[in-house]
């Protein structure tokens, strides 16, 4: 049974207080008891950044990849054991800027990983420049007048390259965050959420009161079956409308699902055929 005692590393989250990385965190492990998480049977992987500094406060396997690529480790380990629940823990940076390419690529794949997007709207561990999803005109360490440039919109982004589960929520609600995370992992294919997540010390646009003012939940009476409405609703981020919630999903086979290896056993459990080199070298060049 997992319990949020057995979740407990021996080091103390040095995120600033206030930080929305906190809230997240919170929500993962509340997912984690819920749906009984462990060690066992479910693997972190985080990029580079604040937000990667999750994988030392939970108890659980976990990998901290390089800048921008926890996406293709998590891939790898999906690949060779299917059966893991494998979450990625990556920020705006990481995975819009540097590993991008990886980002577009899983979703098109619609490997059956959930990736969890620590979204504070710029680098926040370096000290707060610019990264691919700062609003266009704010004022950040790298763009004193303003940023020149239009961001990408990591929903939009995600569903068009094939992503099957696509959601957005707030770090600072954490039972919704919490119900998301679980219904992310229970969906079949690549989920991704977008968490706003505020970054108290450089963010100061983003703010706790500024997302408790501007966001609200897509209802009953929203159809999360409809590509249009919901490439719509992805490019929805403004004053009094930015929605949250489901905003797509799909049944659609999974990459792993389809790969005729994987069918029998994990590939883990599978005996390595031992070869000479040499013999391969001849066979094949
Ligand atoms: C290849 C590479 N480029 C740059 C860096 C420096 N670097 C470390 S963290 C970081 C930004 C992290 O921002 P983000 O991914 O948004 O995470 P946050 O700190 O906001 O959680 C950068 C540029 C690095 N470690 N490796
Ligand atoms: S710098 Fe920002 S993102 Fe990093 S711990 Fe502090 S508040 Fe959180």
């Amino acid at each position: 049974m997992t319990t949020l005692d057995g979740l407990k590393t021996p080091c103390i989250p040095n995120w600033c207080p206030g930080c929305g990385n906190l809230s997240l965190w919170a929500a993962f492990k509340n997912a984690a008891v819920e749906e009984g998480w462990d060690n066992t049977n479910a693997a972190m992987v985080a990029g580079i950044g604040c937000h990667g500094h999750i994988l030392n406060f939970t108890k659980m396997c976990s990998f901290e990849g390089l800048h921008g690529r926890p996406i293709p480790v998590a891939t790898g380990i999906k690949m060779a054991n299917h059966d893991l629940n494998v979450f990625v823990f990556t920020g705006d940076g990481d995975c819009l800027g540097e590993g991008g390419n990886h980002l577009i690529h899983a979703c098109r794949r619609n490997h059956d990983i959930t990736v969890i997007l620590h979204d504070n709207q710029l680098y926040a561990l370096t000290t707060g420049q610019t990264s691919p999803a700062t609003p266009q005109g704010i004022k950040t360490k790298s763009t004193p007048a303003g940023n020149p440039d239009i961001p990408f919109m990591p929903l939009t982004l995600a569903l068009a390259s094939g992503a099957t589960f696509i959601a957005r929520a707030y770090a600072g609600d954490i039972p919704k965050l919490t119900e998301l995370m679980i219904k992310a992992n229970d969906h079949k294919g690549f989920s991704f959420i977008d968490v706003l997540q505020p970054c108290v010390t450089f963010n100061k646009d983003f703010t706790h009161e500024f997302f408790q003012e501007n966001t609200y939940y897509l209802g009953n009476d929203y159809d999360s079956t409809n590509k249009e409405k919901a490439f719509k609703k992805s490019m929805d981020f403004g004053e009094k409308q930015i929605p949250l919630g489901i905003f797509y999903q799909e049944d659609k086979p999974s990459c792993e699902s389809q790969i005729a290896q994987l069918k029998e056993k994990v590939l883990v459990e599978h005996s390595p055929v031992r070869e000479n080199l040499n013999t391969l070298f001849k066979k094949y060049t």
